[in-house]
């Protein structure tokens, strides 16, 4: 293997060094930073498709990396592949989403520092599958002893329990993540993963009840019926049909040959053993699951006073031996809501149109916190107490870019979620290069890009954002309605130049903006928001009557959930919007004090179909996702930087006035070190604190002649002790 290797490797540097690969016509260029035409997005899209229609789906932007979706298996993820990546540098291989997985856990490892990859893109253009093959890299290549394999087990199997209760089908794609997921990978000082923490971001909750055509609810309750076992079904009341199911067939969705349930339902079973869940844990989980499906086939007619009446108890009963909760109560509260006057309560009875509400209410209620349960569940049996001074590897796999038909408050609250992850890729890259060079005294012509930052102001500003205004009409008294938020946003924002709504636009746009939305125009491009569920869904409220009920119910599960505590507290909980807002920020704080890599996920087409580049869309992520702009800072700039510190002290071997120490300021250890080694003037600038290098070759060839030196140290050292 090692020589197979070695010989892989030097192939692929020598080709990097002629003139950057000389099959350069035939497969394009491995780094669009060695593009002749580096400004013209034709030649980007070229290069693009020429690799792609090569099955090479990954190219280099600098440290970037681009990936196109294959939509098929290219037999590029094997264990050899793996071994092939291990501990080589950057730009000697092919790109690979292994090279920037070792390339952070190199970096963490020599430099004790935390580490994230970010994977952005929009919704199906492989952001999951990435950040799932650089978890199995990990699992593979780093050292291991016998006891922390279960460590490794778990973080692995973690992945498909939270997928079978977090993703679902959608039109954009058949394992779309309906969630948004942090997980830190930690390691010991040894470079071992130890143990795992996982950060989970507003489940989509209103799927449990609705799906669009086309679309399914979330995977595990189709895993339970067609791969529960007969007596667990028996036992929660359940038929193998999903048809049966309202909250399962309303979408309509014809079956899908990529997804297996029944298979997916052992692997789920699988991991749930070694993730260390209970018979009870999951006899409680599924007792939840089920009532899920039952309490949506709860129907409600209206007696002769127009109230709700139940008429087939039939599924009540279920839920309440499942919840463990009176049915009685269980019933009355789904048809009556409990008001308190000053010093008494009163009943009043619903309508049945209320009443399905409320029991919407309940099912999204108890599977959001049940989700909730699920990650902490996962979290206590990935954490490693006795393990200290840690570093982290951090991945960041959360929904993409989304446009519908129709887009609701999910749509907002992702797509302002991607363009603050934008704002933190411009932050950190376009914005922090220049600030870099400006620092460090180095000369630099400024690249012009779009600064998303006024669009996140528009949704996120105190007082004056979406958000906010949406914060407003949730609590003033009086009858607000989702149209009278759409009046409010056209009263305050208005005027905004991304903000747009049928009485705001020209004759031209009025037509495709109904009467009910409102347009924004995102850095990913346009979209209509229909305002339509806004309120109820920000507010998320569940009657106090039902709230009561869970809180007594004696499953275990939901009594964690559900505290009782909470119907003391009688203050207002944040809005969804706000706390999602809340929770993004503390997500940017944690990534801003990480070093970063990236990941930009393409999608080719829009029929998840293997070999069709269509280039209107291609083009279009191009643009939004800031590459071209990405591609002329880093030709402008310098390929690699490191500290004065760290540069000496990794290549002080390879002159002999820095070897073994070198006692003046470093910055002058590493003149006389470059000197030495003869790099030339326009390899490289000196700034204040770093040493700048323009080309990757100048460092692999400095990384090499490191190699070289170390292995001539150890011969001579066995030397030596041969010779005594
Ligand atoms: P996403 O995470 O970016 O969308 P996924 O990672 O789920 O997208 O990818 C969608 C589908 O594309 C997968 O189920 C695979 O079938 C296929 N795919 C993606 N990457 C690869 C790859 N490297 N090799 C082979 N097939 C791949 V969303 O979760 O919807 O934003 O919310
Ligand atoms: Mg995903």
């Amino acid at each position: 293997m090692e020589s197979k290797k070695e010989e892989v490797r030097r192939k692929h540097i020598r080709l990097h060094m002629e003139g950057a690969l000389t099959a350069r016509d035939k497969v394009g260029v491995q780094d669009f930073v060695l593009l002749d035409a580096y400004t013209s997005e034709s030649a980007f899209l070229d290069n693009l498709r020429k690799r792609f229609s090569e099955n090479l789906i990954y190219t280099y932007i600098g440290t970037l990396l681009v990936s196109v979706n294959p939509y098929q298996e290219l037999g590029i993820y094997t264990v050899s592949q793996m071994e092939l990546y291990q501990g080589v540098n950057f730009f000697e291989l092919p790109p690979h989403v292994y090279a920037i997985a070792d390339n952070a856990y190199r970096m963490m490892c020599s430099e004790l520092n935390n580490h994230f990859i970010l994977i952005s893109g929009e919704s199906g253009a492989g952001k999951t599958e990435a950040s799932k093959k650089i978890l199995q890299y990990f699992a593979v290549t780093c050292p291991m002893t016998e006891s922390l394999q279960i460590a490794r087990d778990r973080l692995l199997l973690s992945n498909p329990v939270l997928e079978a209760f977090g993703n679902a089908k959608t039109l954009r794609n058949d394992n779309s993540s309906r969630f948004g997921k942090y997980m830190d990978i930690q390691f010991d000082f040894k470079g071992i993963p130890v143990g795992g923490h996982i950060i989970s971001y507003l489940i989509e909750k209103s799927r449990v009840v609705y799906q669009n055509q086309g679309e399914r609810n979330f995977h595990i309750f189709y895993q339970l019926l067609e791969g529960g076992e007969e007596e667990l079904l028996a036992y929660l009341g359940l038929e193998r049909d999903h048809q049966l199911y309202k909250y399962l067939s309303q979408g309509h969705c014809a079956k899908e040959s990529s997804i297996n349930d029944k298979n997916d339902w052992k692997t789920v079973s699988n991991a749930f053993s070694v993730i260390d869940f209970t018979e009870d844990d999951l006899e409680n989980l599924f007792g939840i699951i089920a009532s899920v499906l039952h309490l949506g086939n709860v129907c409600f007619e209206e007696n002769q006073q127009g109230c709700a009446t139940v008429p087939d108890t039939h599924e009540i009963k279920w839920i309440a031996k499942l919840l463990g909760v009176h049915p009685w109560v269980l019933l009355e509260a789904l048809t009556h809501r409990k008001i308190e006057a000053k010093t008494e309560e009163v009943i009043c009875p619903l309508t049945p149109e209320l009443s399905a509400c409320a029991r919407d209410a309940m099912a999204k209620a108890v599977y959001g916190r049940t989700f909730t349960w699920l990650v902490n569940k996962i979290n206590s049996s990935l954490v490693n107490k006795d393990f200290t001074g840690k570093t982290v590897i951090g991945l960041l796999d959360i929904y993409g870019f989304e446009v519908f038909d129709k887009n609701g408050f999910e749509q907002f609250c992702i797509n302002y979620c991607s363009e603050k992850l934008q704002q933190l890729l411009i932050e950190r890259t376009l914005k922090a290069e220049q600030a870099e060079y400006e620092m460090e005294g180095i000369e630099w012509e400024p690249i012009q890009y779009f600064n998303n930052k006024i669009i996140c102001d528009l949704v996120e500003e105190r007082h004056k954002g979406i958000i906010s205004i949406l914060d407003e009409e949730c609590i003033r008294p009086g009858p607000a309605t989702d149209l009278s938020f759409l009046e409010r946003l056209e009263e305050k924002v208005g005027k905004h130049a991304h903000f747009q709504t049928r009485k705001l636009a020209g004759p031209k746009g009025r037509k495709r903006i109904g009467w009910m939305e409102f347009r924004l125009f995102h850095y990913a491009g346009e979209v209509t928001y229909c305002t339509k569920g806004f309120l109820e869904k920000n507010n998320d409220l569940l009657y106090r009557h039902l709230k009561e009920v869970l809180c007594r119910s004696k499953n275990r599960i939901l009594k964690e959930c559900f505290l009782v505590a909470e119907l003391e507290n009688r203050r207002r909980p944040p809005t969804v919007g706000t706390q999602f807002k809340n929770s993004l920020s503390s997500l940017l704080e944690i990534l801003i004090s990480k070093e970063p890599s990236y990941i930009r996920c393409i999608k080719p087409n829009e029929r998840k179909e293997p070999n069709k580049f269509d280039d209107f869309l291609v083009r279009h992520q191009v643009k939004y996702l800031g590459l071209m702009e990405h591609l002329r800072v880093r030709r402008a700039g310098f390929a690699y930087r490191r500290k004065y510190e760290h540069f000496l002290q990794r290549y002080k071997s390879l002159c002999p006035d820095t070897w073994p120490h070198w006692h003046g300021p470093p910055a002058e250890g590493v003149e006389r070190l470059i000197k030495y080694i003869g790099y030339k003037p326009e390899e490289y600038k000196l700034g204040r604190t770093k040493i700048f290098i323009r080309f990757p070759r100048t460092l692999f060839a400095t990384e090499d002649a490191f190699e070289f030196s170390k292995h001539q140290l150890v011969a001579r050292i066995q030397g030596t002790y041969k010779a005594c």
